[in-house]
């Protein structure tokens, strides 16, 4: 689809996952139904500056918010590393422990021309883990022209928010011809600390800039393309989090080659990144306060971690008159380290994570066949080899070599930590098998049927397995526990089973689907029995930091089942109903206990009104209350509450477009149960208190397509 074609589209975009089989007009069409759910930026009023809030309007999708620039995907209650999130094809590992980079950081909404979450279970070939679903983000990578002669082309992207006094400013430029694309992205964001009614989030402010250059060459039926980006975020309030960002510093590349033949495509994929990463409880934050046990100077902390990663895949489809198979192999290493260090103790450090690796290879098959005209089958098989490994970790808290006392006791209690640690098997392999099975049968009455049923896996998480000391280094679970990993922790296993249809009859589409998901070996935070764990983990408690009662990554089982749909309704030529409703539960089978930061029951209903040069749309949010908590995890219930928002665009020129918007427009005070809880010292919010939702917010944005 051309971006003319894109641009015309209305604000809910709904693309079939077909549609790349239907790019050749000899290729047999497979019955399928709409899996996929884009939000295209160009047509759609984005306020704030992180790409994961664009997930709360699309269905079974939310967003784990710990920070302005720190969103965590969750999809049908699952989120972080269960979901795979590609980056213009690549996965990206952060650097952050707590996930304060994770993947849609890196697609910022100033550069992003798309995201697109597949809905319910996703294809083998659509990444290596895919557990929890797929999200897709696509940055701006400018277009060929007709002709040998080069032309310049660009977009800049202005917005302002008030609620922070946010702006983004940016400049996409490309210089093309029918053969290459070079392009430039520059970009720079800045905002104050949230207004609630009554004060502010401190710290919530935030600072980035983004670089990027890009090349893309064309001939015949092959294509090649580089891209590399830098990433600078600065200070960055993640107020929901032990600490703040004081930088990430990140470069990224990427390379892709693709043939299209015949009756076969070629694809290959390159991708990398360099992250690093320094966070403390003290720059940003109001730092630790001198108590009765401990000094504050003593407390505080600073963070260095930095990750490398690698990725690649191989694609081959092949057309035949039936279908087309899907064959590839993949490939991503990652590394991360962490050390935690104390700026008035230098002698202090904790070592993290020491080097450790995880490193995942695959391979898959998939078919997508046609079973006559009105039935399609699309099914796969892949099997991955995870292996991991840790170098040995030590630590010293024991700054001043004191013979006694907290400091002395506590470094002994580390000495035996690590020693336990660096002792048990730190090298472990995972042979991991996947399958997916996609039936869609359609009747003549404008109805797709389809059920489709998975079995999907997950390796844990470096955290899950390395974490030897109790800290809340969780991936962003922002639960405000300690937890301590385990090396021999088994991967995750779900099977799943999803049912719906589509319907599209004149005025009216309409896509529900219902779905159950168990997870065997479900990885849970579980309370650590240890007692040396217990003891450390207390006696931080006792100077102020953290928790007692950790709790120890475990293996449990689990279950997820719920609803979601997307509705749409044609009122009239310029004016159209839409919805999109989300439900699921997330349940542990092995306790009486519900899973952690499960999003609420929500719906969103909106009213667009479209003319041949403006538009305004109208919209009602409406999140249930949430009493489904974890009692592991300490979770507080909130209560439900509704918003409404109001946005207008109007094309100035054809080339010139201006919106405004205001969000929660009556100004509705209510707890976002998904943005955890306040962390930092806040005269208006209670320490460990639900985090506020954001009040009335009145935003502009200006485009301009030169
Ligand atoms: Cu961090």
């Amino acid at each position: 689809m051309n971006k003319l074609a894109m641009r015309s589209l209305p604000f809910l975009i709904l693309m079939s996952g077909v549609a790349s089989a239907q790019q050749r007009v000899e290729e047999i069409v497979v019955v399928g139904v709409q899996d996929t759910h884009t939000v295209i930026t160009d047509d759609t009023l984005v306020a704030p500056a992180d790409t994961a809030q664009l997930l709360r309007k699309m269905p079974g999708a939310n967003i784990n918010k710990n920070g302005e620039l720190t969103g965590i995907a969750q999809y049908r209650g699952m989120y972080g590393d269960r979901i795979r999130v590609s980056i213009n094809g690549a996965k990206i590992s952060g650097a952050g422990p707590n996930a304060m980079d994770a993947p849609l950081h890196y697609a910022p909404v100033a550069i992003l021309e798309s995201l697109t979450i597949n809905r319910g279970i996703a294809s083998v070939s659509s990444g290596q883990e895919t557990i929890g679903g797929f999200v897709e983000a696509q940055t701006y990578a400018g277009e060929y022209g007709f002709s040998g002669d080069f032309e310049f082309s660009g977009r800049t992207y202005f917005g302002a928010q008030s609620i922070n006094s946010g702006t983004v400013a940016s400049g996409f430029f490309a210089l093309a011809n029918r053969n290459h694309i070079l392009r430039s992205f520059v970009m720079q964001e800045k905002a104050d600390d949230l207004e609630i009614p009554d004060g502010e989030i401190t710290p919530s402010e935030y600072d980035r800039e983004r670089y990027d250059l890009g090349y893309s060459y064309r001939n015949g039926d092959h294509e090649f393309s580089l891209d590399f980006a830098r990433n600078n975020t600065k200070d960055a309030g993640t107020a929901s989090l032990p600490m703040d960002i004081a930088a990430i510093d990140s470069d990224l590349f990427r390379s892709r080659y693709t043939w299209e033949g015949n009756d076969r495509n070629f694809t290959a994929e390159f991708s990398a990144s360099d992250n690093e990463h320094l966070m403390t409880n003290y720059h940003l934050r109001r730092p630790p306060q001198d108590n009765m046990m401990t000094a504050g100077a003593m407390r505080y902390r600073r963070n260095w971690a930095v990750s490398e990663d690698y990725g690649f895949a191989l694609k081959m489809e092949q057309f035949d008159d039936q279908g087309s198979w899907l064959y590839g192999v993949d490939g991503h290493m990652s590394t991360h380290r962490s050390t935690i260090t104390n700026p008035n103790a230098a002698p202090f450090y904790i070592g993290n994570f020491n080097d450790t690796d995880r490193d995942i290879f695959g391979a898959f098959v998939e078919r997508s066949i046609s079973l006559g005209e009105h039935m399609g089958l699309e099914s796969g098989i892949r099997v991955n080899r995870v292996t991991m490994d840790s170098d040995p970790v030590s630590a010293n808290l024991n700054p001043m070599n004191m013979m006694m006392g907290m400091p002395f006791m506590m470094n002994n209690m580390a000495g035996m930590l690590s020693n336990m640690n660096n002792a048990s098997d730190l090298s472990q392999t995972d042979n991991n098998v996947d399958w997916f099975a996609r039936l869609s049968i359609h009747t003549d009455s404008g109805t797709t049927w389809y059920v489709g049923a998975a079995r999907k896996s997950r390796s844990p998480s470096y955290q899950e397995r390395y974490l030897w000391i109790p800290l809340e280094a969780t991936g962003g679970l922002a639960d405000g526990k300690t937890y301590v990993g385990n090396p021999e922790l088994d991967p995750e296993v779900s099977h799943e089973v999803e049912l719906g249809f589509d319907y599209d009859g004149g005025d009216l589409s309409f896509y529900p689907r219902i779905f159950y998901k168990e997870v065997s070996d479900f990885i849970q935070g579980t309370p650590a029995t240890n007692m040396v764990v217990r003891n450390f983990a207390q006696m931080m408690a006792n100077m102020g930091m953290g928790r007692p009662d950790p709790l120890m990554f475990d293996n449990v089982d689990a279950n997820f089942y719920g609803f979601d749909m997307e509705a749409q309704y044609t009122l009239s030529s310029s004016m159209t109903l839409r919805a999109v409703a989300s439900m699921v539960r997330g349940e542990r089978d092995d306790i009486n206990d519900d899973l952690y930061r499960i999003a609420p029951d929500n719906m969103v209903v909106g009213l667009d009104y479209r003319n041949s040069n403006w538009m305004t749309s109208f919209e009602m949010v409406a999140y249930a209350d949430q009493d489904r908590v974890s009692a592991t995890n300490l979770e507080q219930k909130t209560d439900g509450y509704t918003i409404f928002n109001l946005t207008g665009r109007v094309n100035v020129s054809a080339d010139v477009d201006v919106s405004l918007g205001i969000e929660n427009l009556f100004d509705e005070e209510y707890e976002d149960h998904l943005a955890a809880y306040n962390r930092a010292f806040n005269p208006d919010i209670a320490m460990r208190g639900r985090m506020p939702g954001l009040g009335r917010n009145v935003y502009a944005r200006l485009m301009w397509n030169f």
